[in-house]
Protein backbone atom coordinates (compact mmCIF):
# COMPACT_ATOMS: atom_id res chain seq x y z
CA UNK A 1 0.00 0.00 0.00
CA UNK A 2 1.30 3.37 -0.94
CA UNK A 3 1.53 6.02 1.64
CA UNK A 4 -1.34 7.89 0.86
CA UNK A 5 -3.52 5.05 0.57
CA UNK A 6 -2.20 4.23 4.46
CA UNK A 7 -3.16 7.31 5.79
CA UNK A 8 -6.43 6.88 5.43
CA UNK A 9 -6.83 3.30 5.66
CA UNK A 10 -3.54 2.09 7.07
CA UNK A 11 -4.45 -0.81 10.94
CA UNK A 12 -8.38 0.56 10.02
CA UNK A 13 -9.71 -3.20 8.64
CA UNK A 14 -12.93 -4.05 10.26
CA UNK A 15 -12.67 -1.20 12.42
CA UNK A 16 -16.30 -1.81 13.36
CA UNK A 17 -17.55 -5.24 13.72
CA UNK A 18 -21.24 -4.16 15.16
CA UNK A 19 -22.07 -2.01 13.04
CA UNK A 20 -19.59 -1.45 10.16
CA UNK A 21 -18.87 2.43 11.16
CA UNK A 22 -16.24 3.77 8.49
CA UNK A 23 -14.59 6.24 11.56
CA UNK A 24 -14.03 3.84 14.96
CA UNK A 25 -16.44 4.16 17.54
CA UNK A 26 -15.18 6.92 20.93
CA UNK A 27 -15.26 4.14 23.85
CA UNK A 28 -15.57 6.80 26.28
CA UNK A 29 -14.76 4.09 28.90
CA UNK A 30 -12.71 3.02 31.63
CA UNK A 31 -12.93 -0.58 31.59
CA UNK A 32 -14.80 -3.14 30.48
CA UNK A 33 -17.13 -5.92 31.85
CA UNK A 34 -15.45 -9.68 32.35
CA UNK A 35 -17.40 -12.87 32.26
CA UNK A 36 -14.90 -14.36 34.97
CA UNK A 37 -11.41 -13.27 36.46
CA UNK A 38 -9.80 -12.34 32.65
CA UNK A 39 -12.68 -13.08 30.52
CA UNK A 40 -12.93 -9.90 28.65
CA UNK A 41 -12.88 -9.04 24.59
CA UNK A 42 -9.22 -8.26 24.84
CA UNK A 43 -9.68 -4.96 26.51
CA UNK A 44 -9.67 -4.46 30.58
CA UNK A 45 -8.76 -1.03 31.39
CA UNK A 46 -8.31 2.00 29.37
CA UNK A 47 -5.07 2.90 30.56
CA UNK A 48 -3.77 -0.69 29.51
CA UNK A 49 -5.43 -0.40 26.18
CA UNK A 50 -8.58 1.08 24.57
CA UNK A 51 -10.56 0.51 21.07
CA UNK A 52 -10.22 3.62 19.98
CA UNK A 53 -6.73 3.97 21.10
CA UNK A 54 -5.91 0.95 19.45
CA UNK A 55 -7.15 1.98 16.40
CA UNK A 56 -4.81 5.04 16.40
CA UNK A 57 -1.72 3.41 17.55
CA UNK A 58 -2.19 0.36 14.42
CA UNK A 59 -2.61 3.40 12.02
CA UNK A 60 0.40 5.42 13.60
CA UNK A 61 2.01 1.94 13.02
CA UNK A 62 1.09 1.76 9.23
CA UNK A 63 1.59 5.12 8.26
CA UNK A 64 6.32 4.88 10.02
CA UNK A 65 5.96 0.79 8.31
CA UNK A 66 6.26 -0.11 11.89
CA UNK A 67 5.08 -2.70 13.55
CA UNK A 68 3.60 -1.63 16.95
CA UNK A 69 2.54 1.77 17.81
CA UNK A 70 1.99 3.65 21.09
CA UNK A 71 0.24 6.51 21.49
CA UNK A 72 0.33 8.81 24.99
CA UNK A 73 -0.70 12.00 26.64
CA UNK A 74 1.70 14.16 25.18
CA UNK A 75 5.33 13.95 22.82
CA UNK A 76 6.78 14.65 25.93
CA UNK A 77 5.48 11.64 27.56
CA UNK A 78 6.14 9.71 24.96
CA UNK A 79 10.11 10.83 25.28
CA UNK A 80 9.54 10.43 28.94
CA UNK A 81 8.93 6.64 28.62
CA UNK A 82 11.76 5.81 26.06
CA UNK A 83 14.08 7.49 28.65
CA UNK A 84 12.51 5.13 31.36
CA UNK A 85 13.97 1.83 28.97
CA UNK A 86 17.99 3.46 30.26
CA UNK A 87 19.38 2.90 33.91
CA UNK A 88 21.39 4.89 36.24
CA UNK A 89 25.38 5.26 34.35
CA UNK A 90 23.41 4.78 31.11
CA UNK A 91 24.67 7.79 28.77
CA UNK A 92 23.08 9.39 25.93
CA UNK A 93 24.50 11.25 22.85
CA UNK A 94 21.34 13.38 21.78
CA UNK A 95 21.28 16.45 19.10
CA UNK A 96 22.57 20.07 20.72
CA UNK A 97 19.58 21.41 19.08
CA UNK A 98 16.09 20.22 19.92
CA UNK A 99 12.67 21.59 20.96
CA UNK A 100 13.46 22.88 24.84
CA UNK A 101 11.00 21.02 26.56
CA UNK A 102 12.60 17.81 25.67
CA UNK A 103 16.38 19.60 26.60
CA UNK A 104 14.45 19.95 30.08
CA UNK A 105 13.41 16.75 30.55
CA UNK A 106 16.67 15.24 30.03
CA UNK A 107 18.88 18.08 31.37
CA UNK A 108 17.03 18.23 34.48
CA UNK A 109 14.45 15.14 35.57
CA UNK A 110 16.45 12.88 34.14
CA UNK A 111 20.35 14.19 34.61
CA UNK A 112 19.21 13.58 38.68
CA UNK A 113 18.20 9.84 37.73
CA UNK A 114 22.26 9.62 36.85
CA UNK A 115 21.53 9.86 33.26
CA UNK A 116 24.36 11.35 31.38
CA UNK A 117 24.03 13.40 28.47
CA UNK A 118 26.10 14.49 25.76
CA UNK A 119 24.41 17.12 23.53
CA UNK A 120 26.13 17.84 20.25
CA UNK A 121 25.72 18.83 16.86
CA UNK A 122 25.27 15.96 14.40
CA UNK A 123 25.22 17.60 11.24
CA UNK A 124 27.97 15.53 10.34
CA UNK A 125 27.37 11.95 12.01
CA UNK A 126 31.29 11.02 12.46
CA UNK A 127 31.04 13.39 15.61
CA UNK A 128 28.76 10.98 17.30
CA UNK A 129 31.19 8.58 17.69
CA UNK A 130 33.53 10.39 19.79
CA UNK A 131 30.92 10.50 22.20
CA UNK A 132 29.80 6.98 22.45
CA UNK A 133 31.40 4.36 25.15
CA UNK A 134 30.09 1.42 26.93
CA UNK A 135 27.65 3.47 28.92
CA UNK A 136 26.10 4.58 25.67
CA UNK A 137 22.77 3.07 25.56
CA UNK A 138 20.87 5.38 22.90
CA UNK A 139 21.08 7.92 20.39
CA UNK A 140 18.49 10.56 20.32
CA UNK A 141 18.12 12.46 16.84
CA UNK A 142 15.73 15.23 16.14
CA UNK A 143 15.73 16.26 12.35
CA UNK A 144 14.84 18.60 10.85
CA UNK A 145 15.83 19.98 14.51
CA UNK A 146 13.37 22.36 16.38
CA UNK A 147 14.04 25.50 15.67
CA UNK A 148 17.11 25.68 13.67
CA UNK A 149 16.41 23.49 11.11
CA UNK A 150 19.86 21.55 11.19
CA UNK A 151 19.35 17.89 8.72
CA UNK A 152 20.85 15.19 10.19
CA UNK A 153 21.53 11.99 8.07
CA UNK A 154 19.67 8.92 9.97
CA UNK A 155 20.96 6.18 8.13
CA UNK A 156 24.50 7.24 9.11
CA UNK A 157 23.68 7.66 12.55
CA UNK A 158 21.44 4.42 12.18
CA UNK A 159 25.12 2.92 10.83
CA UNK A 160 26.95 4.09 14.20
CA UNK A 161 24.03 2.53 16.36
CA UNK A 162 24.53 -0.82 15.15
CA UNK A 163 28.65 -0.78 15.15
CA UNK A 164 28.02 -0.07 19.22
CA UNK A 165 24.66 -2.18 19.43
CA UNK A 166 22.64 1.06 20.73
CA UNK A 167 19.22 2.43 20.13
CA UNK A 168 18.40 5.29 17.69
CA UNK A 169 15.36 7.02 18.23
CA UNK A 170 14.50 10.06 15.86
CA UNK A 171 12.24 12.57 16.85
CA UNK A 172 10.06 13.00 13.51
CA UNK A 173 8.24 15.79 14.58
CA UNK A 174 9.19 18.52 11.79
CA UNK A 175 9.05 16.10 8.77
CA UNK A 176 6.39 13.44 9.59
CA UNK A 177 6.12 10.05 8.24
CA UNK A 178 5.31 11.66 4.48
CA UNK A 179 8.35 13.30 4.13
CA UNK A 180 10.57 10.98 5.98
CA UNK A 181 10.24 7.00 7.43
CA UNK A 182 13.22 6.73 10.00
CA UNK A 183 12.58 3.04 10.85
CA UNK A 184 13.25 2.24 6.60
CA UNK A 185 16.86 3.62 7.63
CA UNK A 186 17.77 1.83 10.70
CA UNK A 187 16.30 3.36 13.58
CA UNK A 188 14.90 1.91 16.27
CA UNK A 189 12.49 4.13 17.64
CA UNK A 190 10.65 6.89 15.95
CA UNK A 191 8.79 9.47 17.80
CA UNK A 192 6.10 12.37 17.20
CA UNK A 193 4.68 15.13 19.36
CA UNK A 194 1.18 14.27 17.69
CA UNK A 195 0.10 17.90 18.36
CA UNK A 196 1.38 19.00 15.41
CA UNK A 197 1.50 17.53 11.73
CA UNK A 198 -0.37 14.34 12.52
CA UNK A 199 -3.31 16.21 14.40
CA UNK A 200 -3.04 18.61 12.53
CA UNK A 201 -5.53 20.99 13.48
CA UNK A 202 -3.99 22.81 16.61
CA UNK A 203 -6.96 20.80 18.72
CA UNK A 204 -4.85 17.64 20.54
CA UNK A 205 -1.72 17.50 22.94
CA UNK A 206 -0.58 13.90 22.09
CA UNK A 207 2.51 12.28 21.55
CA UNK A 208 3.82 8.58 19.79
CA UNK A 209 6.24 6.39 19.54
CA UNK A 210 6.18 3.45 16.44
CA UNK A 211 8.94 0.28 16.78
CA UNK A 212 9.05 -2.87 14.73
CA UNK A 213 11.11 -4.82 16.60
CA UNK A 214 8.53 -6.99 19.33
CA UNK A 215 10.89 -7.31 22.51
CA UNK A 216 11.05 -3.13 22.32
CA UNK A 217 7.92 -3.04 21.64
CA UNK A 218 7.12 -4.95 24.85
CA UNK A 219 9.06 -3.09 26.89
CA UNK A 220 7.95 0.28 25.59
CA UNK A 221 4.32 -1.27 26.09
CA UNK A 222 5.20 -1.84 29.78
CA UNK A 223 6.38 1.33 30.58
CA UNK A 224 3.27 3.04 28.61
CA UNK A 225 1.10 0.87 31.14
CA UNK A 226 3.12 0.98 34.36
CA UNK A 227 3.76 4.88 34.03
CA UNK A 228 0.34 5.62 32.67
CA UNK A 229 0.44 8.92 30.53
CA UNK A 230 -1.83 7.40 28.09
CA UNK A 231 -4.50 9.51 26.04
CA UNK A 232 -7.91 9.63 26.23
CA UNK A 233 -10.11 8.11 23.44
CA UNK A 234 -11.51 11.74 22.19
CA UNK A 235 -8.17 12.44 21.59
CA UNK A 236 -7.36 9.11 19.73
CA UNK A 237 -10.20 9.95 17.13
CA UNK A 238 -9.11 13.25 16.69
CA UNK A 239 -5.42 12.26 15.52
CA UNK A 240 -6.70 9.65 13.64
CA UNK A 241 -9.06 11.95 11.89
CA UNK A 242 -6.02 14.11 11.24
CA UNK A 243 -3.66 11.26 10.16
CA UNK A 244 -6.60 11.02 7.28
CA UNK A 245 -5.63 14.46 5.54
CA UNK A 246 -1.74 14.17 6.54
CA UNK A 247 -0.47 13.85 2.97
CA UNK A 248 -2.56 16.57 1.22
CA UNK A 249 -1.75 18.66 3.95
CA UNK A 250 1.75 18.06 4.05
CA UNK A 251 2.02 18.67 0.26
CA UNK A 252 0.34 22.28 0.54
CA UNK A 253 2.80 23.01 3.83
CA UNK A 254 5.60 22.05 1.79
CA UNK A 255 4.63 24.51 -1.37
CA UNK A 256 3.56 27.07 1.17
CA UNK A 257 7.06 26.99 3.25
CA UNK A 258 9.00 27.16 -0.24
CA UNK A 259 7.37 30.08 -0.96
CA UNK A 260 7.52 32.03 1.84
CA UNK A 261 11.42 30.30 2.58
CA UNK A 262 12.20 31.81 -1.01
CA UNK A 263 10.67 35.73 -0.28
CA UNK A 264 12.49 35.95 3.17
CA UNK A 265 15.81 34.44 1.04
CA UNK A 266 15.58 37.34 -1.38
CA UNK A 267 14.18 39.85 1.73
CA UNK A 268 16.79 43.17 2.75
CA UNK A 269 16.31 43.23 5.77
CA UNK A 270 17.02 39.51 6.29
CA UNK A 271 19.91 38.37 7.81
CA UNK A 272 19.66 34.03 7.46
CA UNK A 273 16.98 31.55 6.44
CA UNK A 274 16.81 28.22 8.01
CA UNK A 275 15.12 26.13 5.80
CA UNK A 276 16.51 22.74 4.30
CA UNK A 277 15.06 23.20 0.60
CA UNK A 278 17.02 26.15 -0.01
CA UNK A 279 20.70 24.94 -1.50
CA UNK A 280 22.38 27.14 0.24
CA UNK A 281 21.50 25.02 3.64
CA UNK A 282 24.65 22.93 4.70
CA UNK A 283 23.19 19.94 4.60
CA UNK A 284 20.82 20.06 1.38
CA UNK A 285 22.07 17.10 0.24
CA UNK A 286 21.25 15.30 3.24
CA UNK A 287 17.46 16.50 3.05
CA UNK A 288 17.07 15.86 -0.35
CA UNK A 289 18.47 12.11 -0.10
CA UNK A 290 16.40 11.69 3.07
CA UNK A 291 13.48 13.66 2.76
CA UNK A 292 10.55 13.63 -0.02
CA UNK A 293 10.29 17.17 0.11
CA UNK A 294 11.41 20.06 2.68
CA UNK A 295 8.52 20.93 5.44
CA UNK A 296 7.08 24.10 6.06
CA UNK A 297 9.03 24.99 9.38
CA UNK A 298 10.81 27.97 8.47
CA UNK A 299 13.18 29.99 10.81
CA UNK A 300 14.98 32.84 10.44
CA UNK A 301 16.96 36.05 11.28
CA UNK A 302 16.86 39.82 11.09
CA UNK A 303 20.07 41.74 10.31
CA UNK A 304 21.11 43.38 13.06
CA UNK A 305 20.39 40.90 15.77
CA UNK A 306 18.12 42.93 17.29
CA UNK A 307 15.52 41.68 20.13
CA UNK A 308 12.98 44.66 19.32
CA UNK A 309 13.01 44.45 16.00
CA UNK A 310 11.97 40.31 16.11
CA UNK A 311 9.28 41.33 18.52
CA UNK A 312 8.12 44.01 16.86
CA UNK A 313 7.71 41.65 13.62
CA UNK A 314 5.93 38.88 15.65
CA UNK A 315 3.32 41.56 16.71
CA UNK A 316 2.71 42.82 13.85
CA UNK A 317 1.69 39.69 11.68
CA UNK A 318 -2.14 38.85 11.01
CA UNK A 319 -2.72 36.02 9.32
CA UNK A 320 -0.06 34.32 11.52
CA UNK A 321 -0.72 33.53 14.81
CA UNK A 322 1.90 34.71 17.48
CA UNK A 323 1.47 31.75 19.51
CA UNK A 324 3.73 28.41 20.91
CA UNK A 325 3.51 24.99 18.48
CA UNK A 326 3.52 24.38 15.10
CA UNK A 327 1.76 22.02 12.68
CA UNK A 328 -1.88 22.83 12.18
CA UNK A 329 -3.40 24.57 9.39
CA UNK A 330 -2.86 27.62 10.57
CA UNK A 331 0.44 29.43 10.11
CA UNK A 332 1.91 30.45 13.18
CA UNK A 333 4.77 32.57 14.37
CA UNK A 334 6.98 32.11 17.43
CA UNK A 335 9.75 33.23 18.77
CA UNK A 336 12.33 30.51 20.17
CA UNK A 337 14.47 32.40 22.88
CA UNK A 338 11.75 33.67 24.75
CA UNK A 339 8.77 31.23 23.91
CA UNK A 340 9.49 27.29 22.97
CA UNK A 341 13.09 27.64 24.36
CA UNK A 342 13.29 29.80 27.11
CA UNK A 343 14.09 27.08 29.24
CA UNK A 344 17.50 26.10 27.53
CA UNK A 345 20.06 28.84 28.84
CA UNK A 346 20.80 32.24 26.92
CA UNK A 347 24.72 31.07 26.43
CA UNK A 348 23.36 27.26 25.17
CA UNK A 349 20.85 28.26 23.02
CA UNK A 350 22.72 31.14 21.53
CA UNK A 351 25.33 28.46 20.55
CA UNK A 352 23.08 26.75 18.06
CA UNK A 353 22.19 29.94 16.88
CA UNK A 354 18.92 30.51 18.85
CA UNK A 355 19.36 34.23 18.94
CA UNK A 356 17.56 36.92 20.13
CA UNK A 357 16.64 38.21 16.84
CA UNK A 358 15.25 34.77 15.39
CA UNK A 359 11.64 33.59 14.33
CA UNK A 360 10.20 30.47 13.70
CA UNK A 361 6.84 30.37 11.34
CA UNK A 362 4.68 27.43 10.67
CA UNK A 363 3.55 27.79 7.46
CA UNK A 364 0.39 26.65 7.13
CA UNK A 365 -2.22 26.12 4.65
CA UNK A 366 -3.80 29.04 3.75
CA UNK A 367 -3.29 30.94 -0.01
CA UNK A 368 0.37 31.24 -0.10
CA UNK A 369 0.14 34.57 -1.25
CA UNK A 370 -1.88 36.20 1.68
CA UNK A 371 0.71 34.70 3.88
CA UNK A 372 3.45 36.52 1.93
CA UNK A 373 1.49 39.76 1.54
CA UNK A 374 1.16 39.51 5.70
CA UNK A 375 5.35 39.14 6.28
CA UNK A 376 5.63 41.93 3.71
CA UNK A 377 3.25 44.26 5.87
CA UNK A 378 5.35 43.13 8.86
CA UNK A 379 8.74 43.02 8.17
CA UNK A 380 8.30 46.37 5.79
O1 LIG B 1 4.24 19.49 23.29
P1 LIG B 1 4.35 18.00 23.24
O2 LIG B 1 3.26 17.31 22.53
O3 LIG B 1 4.63 17.40 24.60
O4 LIG B 1 5.65 17.66 22.34
C1 LIG B 1 6.96 18.01 22.70
C2 LIG B 1 7.80 18.17 21.46
C3 LIG B 1 8.68 17.17 21.09
N1 LIG B 1 9.44 17.25 19.98
C4 LIG B 1 9.38 18.32 19.18
C5 LIG B 1 10.25 18.38 17.97
C6 LIG B 1 8.51 19.37 19.48
O5 LIG B 1 8.48 20.42 18.64
C7 LIG B 1 7.70 19.31 20.66
C8 LIG B 1 6.80 20.41 21.04
N2 LIG B 1 7.11 21.65 20.45
C9 LIG B 1 6.47 22.82 20.68
C10 LIG B 1 5.43 22.97 21.52
C11 LIG B 1 7.00 23.97 19.91
O6 LIG B 1 6.32 25.02 19.79
O7 LIG B 1 8.11 23.85 19.39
Amino acid sequence: MKFNTKAIHGGQHDIDPAYGSVMPPIYQTSTYSQSTPGGHKGFEYSRSGNPTRAALERALASIENGEFGLAFGSGLAAIDAVMKLLKPGDEVVSTNDLYGGTYRLFSTIFKDFGIKFHFIGMENAENIEEYVNDNTKLIWVETPTNPMMNIIDIEACAKIAKKHDVLLAVDNTFATPYLQQPLDMGADIVMHSATKYLGGHSDVVMGSLVVKEKSLAERLLFIQNASGAVCGPQDSFLVLRGLKTLHVRMQRHCENGKMVAEYLNNHPKIEKVYWPGLSSHPNHDIAKKQMKDFGGMVSFTTKGNNYKDAIAIVERLKVFTLAESLGGVESLAGHPASMTHASIPKEEREKTGVVDSLIRLSVGIEDGDDLIEDLKQAIG
